[in-house]
């Protein structure tokens, strides 16, 4: 079988070419870091976006688009000027400029750069910089998933009530939904497990579930941009990834479990009440 880490491996290129991106646009983001920014409100009072999100996004696009003019983008601040978020199967780069918008408002220090890579659609590549904390995290199918080249593995706990658990309060602030958001935190800390805590960046909170620091993570309401990247890290890195009903992932749903093991995955699915999203694809 051909080594797809060899020369003939058709994605190789895309890979360094993602990893050259990324630690550009998080010297961008570390450099805006130190001024002052304008805050633009997006869908609810914190959902936000800045005009170093937007600066970010054109610069990924422009490199990738010169390198590879055939691909298809989809990119979250070209979407929110109007762009459709279609998976096709042609290759396509799926970008998060700045995961975790409101940290880098804020300065708190887990902000990323995500850009995964898909074909057929299927995930190739993913790779995210958290460029705070100066760590690369990259993956390759079937060639495992390391953090600035140290090799990742998930905790492997397969018992909830050891389990430390991530999530997001997320952005929407319609009262039944928060609700319903605090509800599923209550209901999974009375197991009881370890803890819930959260930081502010899908990308990086499934980072933390592929570096064995915490065990599960889901989300509702998040988009193929903060999933995209992340998702193969974390399978690569011997996890499982899972739609919230314990069902198989899929991208475009806006919901995730990302875990240390099956058991634990689907323990969350079990206990979750579901808030249902529009798809990312579907007609606005
Ligand atoms: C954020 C996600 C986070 C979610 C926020 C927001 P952004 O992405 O990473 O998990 O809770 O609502 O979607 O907007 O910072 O790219």
């Amino acid at each position: 079988m051909a080594n797809k880490c060899g020369p003939s491996d058709p994605w190789k290129e895309c890979l360094e070419v993602a990893i050259d991106v990324a630690q550009k646009a998080g010297a961008i983001i570390c450099e805006a870091l130190k001024s002052e920014h304008t805050v633009q409100i997006k869908s609810s009072p914190a959902d936000l976006v800045t005009e170093t999100d937007q600066n970010v996004e054109k610069m990924i696009l422009c490199n990738l688009k010169e390198k590879f003019p055939s691909h298809s983008f989809i990119g979250e601040e070209s979407v929110a000027d109007g762009a459709p978020s279609i998976l096709t199967d042609n290759p396509t780069w799926i970008i998060d400029p700045v995961d975790g918008t409101t940290n880098f408002v804020h300065r708190f220090p887990f902000v990323a750069v995500s850009i995964g890579f898909y074909v057929n659609k299927q995930s190739e590549i993913g790779v995210i910089y958290s460029c705070m904390e100066d760590k690369m995290y990259t993956a390759r199918r079937g060639q495992g998933a390391f953090c600035n080249g140290h090799q990742l593995s998930v905790s492997g706990q397969d018992n909830i009530s050891k389990a430390l658990i991530v999530t997001e309060l997320g952005s929407n602030r319609s009262p039944e939904i928060v609700k319903s958001v605090l509800s599923n935190m209550e209901k999974l800390i009375l197991i009881p497990s370890h803890g819930i805590r959260t930081l502010g960046s899908a990308a990086l909170n499934m980072c933390m579930v592929a570096s064995g620091g915490a065990d599960i993570y889901y989300e509702m309401g998040i988009h193929c941009w903060d999933m995209a990247a992340a998702a193969l890290i974390v399978t690569e890195a011997g996890g499982v990834v899972l739609d919230i009903t314990g069902e198989a992932f899929d991208l475009m749903s806006r919901r995730v479990i990302a875990a240390s093991s099956k058991a634990v995955a689907k323990r969350i699915a079990q206990e979750v009440q579901i808030i249902p999203y529009l798809r990312d694809d579907q007609e606005k």
